[in-house]
């Protein structure tokens, strides 16, 4: 399918790989670009050759936010319109793995879009902030939820209501992100761990991914409920008779995603 603000690739080694492409925006998250990437986000999840998804842009910017300016005249009324939200919650619907491969800037609505991927590979000159505060707003996507869940309160304040930025280091110390790497070799590093998740069981990778992500949301009586429950699931699946088969068999595993 031909988009005109990302680029898709489905890559031999079961990766589906989303740019953001409005270099010359910063990769601005405007409207359109957010429809293109939910579209593509709900295509790759519909593929059984995609075992996971990398959202990367280009090395000066991954994305500097929201499309200011497509929001500089919008009403309150404009934005709660529930389709305006929805386009931003279709990556929430997607179960197969997601990594973020960041570069450059990430900020506001891109730091939030990296926030919701399930990784984050880092190139050295990343920097992550939520400078929305700057324009007189917040964040409105997670921004002051996902990162206080993962940095902590007195950093995520700092961030929020000064707009401090995280060097790629210092998001890697605060837990923000899996993997730092030089700028010429990030992306070949988020591919590689991409492939790796690409290569496990179908079934059982969507299901871990949703059994962490539940730790962010339920109470932990909850979560541990819903972690057996999908745990036990998974005994019904043909991948875990195989996968302890091969075990004992001293063999590799050939995952159906049945
Ligand atoms: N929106 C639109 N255009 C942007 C942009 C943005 N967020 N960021 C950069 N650009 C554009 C610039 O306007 C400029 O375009 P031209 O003037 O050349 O046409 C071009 O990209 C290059 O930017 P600069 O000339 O500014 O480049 P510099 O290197 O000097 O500065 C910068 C880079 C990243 C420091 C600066 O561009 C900057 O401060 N950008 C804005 C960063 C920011 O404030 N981001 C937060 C935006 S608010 C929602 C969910 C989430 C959100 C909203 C709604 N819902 C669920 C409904 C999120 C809100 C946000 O993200």
């Amino acid at each position: 399918m031909a988009y005109e603000y990302i680029l898709t690739e489905k890559l031999a080694t079961g990766i589906g790989l989303i740019r953001l492409n409005r270099p010359r925006a910063l990769n601005a998250l405007s409207p359109d670009l957010m429809d293109e990437l939910g579209e593509a986000l709900l295509a790759f999840d519909a593929d059984a050759g995609v075992g996971c998804i990398v959202i990367t842009g280009n090395e000066r910017a991954f994305a500097a936010g929201a499309d200011i300016k497509a929001m500089a005249t919008a009403s309150m009324a404009d934005m709660l319109k529930q389709d305006l939200i929805a386009r931003w919650e279709t990556i929430h619907r997607i179960k197969t793995p997601i990594i973020a491969a960041v570069s450059g800037y990430c900020l506001g609505g891109g730091c939030e879009l990296a926030m919701s991927c399930d990784m984050i590979v880092a190139s050295e000159s990343a920097q992550f902030g939520q400078p929305e505060i700057n324009l007189g707003i917040i964040p409105g996507f997670g921004g002051t939820q996902r990162l206080t869940r993962t940095i902590g309160k007195a950093l995520a304040m700092e961030m929020v209501l000064g707009g401090r930025m995280l060097s790629a280091d210092e998001a890697q110390r605060f837990g923000l992100v899996n993997h730092v790497a030089p700028v010429e070799t990030y992306l070949e590093t988020a591919l590689k761990l991409a492939a790796k998740i690409a290569g496990q069981a179908p079934l059982a990778a969507r299901l871990a991914k949703e059994a962490v992500n539940n730790a962010l949301e339920l109470s932990l009586r909850q979560g541990l409920q819903s972690e057996r429950q999908l745990f036990q699931m998974l005994f019904a699946t043909e991948d875990q008779k195989e996968g302890m088969a091969a075990f004992i068999e001293k063999r590799p595993a050939q995952w159906k995603g049945k």
